[in-house]
């Protein structure tokens, strides 16, 4: 049988709670990679959306829209995170459905838009110059 004394037994704790505080720091940091990991997918790299998620995540980065083509479900209402990550302003506009949303420097905006019809239509950026630099992308709405 051991015999630990005062002493052992508050060691023992500590690193005990140090064990607990390594797994909880490990954990963290896995999260952290699945969220940079799925940033990366949705917002950095250019090409195309999943059909109709409820939240689109669309990226503007070094003048250019972060995908090419953003395809929704016609009849579902869509919400957009628009991220801006360059420090100059950009939009996300797109004239057949009205929809006309500044994204100011380096910050995110979040916009619900209702259902629409199916259709093809052209995202761009409404600022001087940007839509002729290559801020243009397309929105496909399916049945
Ligand atoms: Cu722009």
């Amino acid at each position: 049988m051991q015999v630990t004394t005062p002493v052992q037994e508050k060691e023992n704790g500590r690193s005990n709670s140090l064990a607990l505080i390594g797994g909880i720091v490990v954990g963290v940091l896995l999260v952290g990679v699945v969220i940079a990991r799925m940033g990366l997918l949705n917002g950095l790299t250019r090409g195309e959306t999943a059909v109709s998620p409820h939240t689109i995540a669309y990226t503007t980065q070094n003048m250019q829209f972060g995908q090419d083509t953003v395809r929704l479900k016609a009849g579902e209402p869509v919400t957009f995170q628009l991220d801006n990550k360059d420090m100059y302003a950009h939009s996300f506009d797109v004239d057949e459905l009205d929809w006309h949303v500044p994204m100011p420097a380096n910050d995110a905006v979040v916009v619900d838009f209702t259902a629409v019809a199916p259709g093809t239509y052209t995202i761009y950026c409404a600022v001087p110059g940007h839509r002729e630099a290559g801020m243009v992308a397309t929105l496909v709405v399916e049945e």
